[in-house]
């Protein structure tokens, strides 16, 4: 099946992860043709795409109408405003953005874990799908393996979420504020557009404006989006969402509790049975592995797996276990995750059944 997809906020980290993707080591759908969105500001610029030229288009609803899939790597408002209009239509769209995640008739979908919700039938009435969360998508891909072995009882997660989360302006601040650090020895930590506080040698517990309970809006779509893919609405569940002086890749340190039995041999083989996982420990430089004890995110930067490192029982709880997950954010964990949606959309057939309604 050859594809026309469109890339929406084609200029962003995002957008241009996509890009990347489908430029150089996709290996599902073939793209006949790369449409690419972004705001009047790029509108203009020109990327080689496998040795066509494609030219950054403003996003423009009758351009878009010409597309089979959409991937929107925008703000939620962007999303809001096109996707209905799209849909209504009978245009695909992925949608990267919040907007659309906890809408009752939206699926929210990581393919390893739900790809089950895509069917032709849900698809036709809205043919919309949301991507999850950069840390949604690694932590359910974990959680999911593991409840279906030992059945997950309560979790508690706290993230090390990397400043590309945060888009362009995230990077842009952190290189500025180390740079201003080391030439002037400006150690003061005032504010920036993008972060309340120095980011530069500094971590901070806040991603995202704090809500009523006190939560972050980054720790509710967790705990949300969590509970909406795993179909466990009152699943206990603890976020803390901390930003770290990173660039790409965001890690994540897990405790579970199980109601049955677990050891950590265990845990490590059905985690290395799942999809998309892979399981790095004392054991892996042994197995002439890429990667020795752990993975840390700049190790994962560039990887489309989701790894998990440090497994080990914990006490805290009956059968309790704690480990260490980093993925590339900007890969499985928005443009990869994305891309792989609309693959399964086309494998099951719901795309060509989409274009022939
Ligand atoms: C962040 N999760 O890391 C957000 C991006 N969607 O800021």
């Amino acid at each position: 099946l050859e594809l026309t997809i469109g890339i929406v906020g084609a200029t962003g980290v995002v957008g241009q992860t996509a890009f990347d993707i489908l430029a150089d080591d996709f290996s599902g759908f073939k793209v006949k043709k790369l449409k690419m969105y972004a705001s009047r500001s790029s509108a203009g610029k020109v990327f080689n795409f496998r040795n066509t030229k494609v030219t950054i288009e403003e996003i423009q609803l009758d351009s878009m109408l010409e597309c089979d899939a959409l991937l929107f790597a925008t703000d939620a408002a962007i999303s809001q405003e096109y996707i209905p209009k799209l849909a209504e239509k009978g245009i695909l769209c992925i949608d990267k953005s919040s907007a659309f995640r906890v809408h009752p008739d939206v699926p929210l979908v990581v393919p390893e874990v739900n790809g089950h919700t895509l069917s032709y039938e849900k698809i036709a009435k809205f043919p919309v799908i949301a991507s999850p969360n950069c840390c949604t998508i690694p932590l359910v891909m974990v959680l999911k393996a593991l409840d279906n072995e030992f059945s997950l009882k309560r979790a508690i997660v706290s993230t090390y979420q990397s400043v590309s989360g945060a888009g362009k302006p995230g990077v842009e601040t952190l290189t500025e504020e180390t740079q201003n650090f080391f030439v002037n020895q400006d150690l003061t930590c005032g504010k920036s557009d993008v972060f309340p506080k120095s980011i530069a040698f500094n971590v901070m517990p806040y991603v995202a404006g704090i809500l009523e309970n006190g939560d972050t809006d980054e720790e509710a779509k967790i705990i949300a989006e969590t509970r909406k893919i795993l179909e466990k609405v009152n699943l206990p569940l603890a976020a803390t969402s901390v930003r770290v002086p990173t660039f790409v890749g965001h890690g994540e340190s897990v405790t579970l509790e199980f109601k049955n039995k677990v050891t950590a041999k265990h845990v490590k083989e059905i985690l290395a049975k799942f999809a998309g996982l892979r399981v790095i420990d004392e054991s892996s430089k042994l197995e002439e592995d890429d990667f020795e004890l752990f993975v840390t995110p700049r190790e994962a930067h560039g990887k489309d797996e989701v790894y998990v490192s440090r497994i080990r029982t914990t006490d805290v709880f009956e059968n309790g276990i704690s480990l260490w997950i980093v993925s590339d954010n900007l890969r499985k964990g928005a443009a990869l995750n994305a891309i792989q949606v609309i693959n399964h959309c086309a494998l099951n057939g719901t795309i060509i059944s989409l274009k022939r309604k």
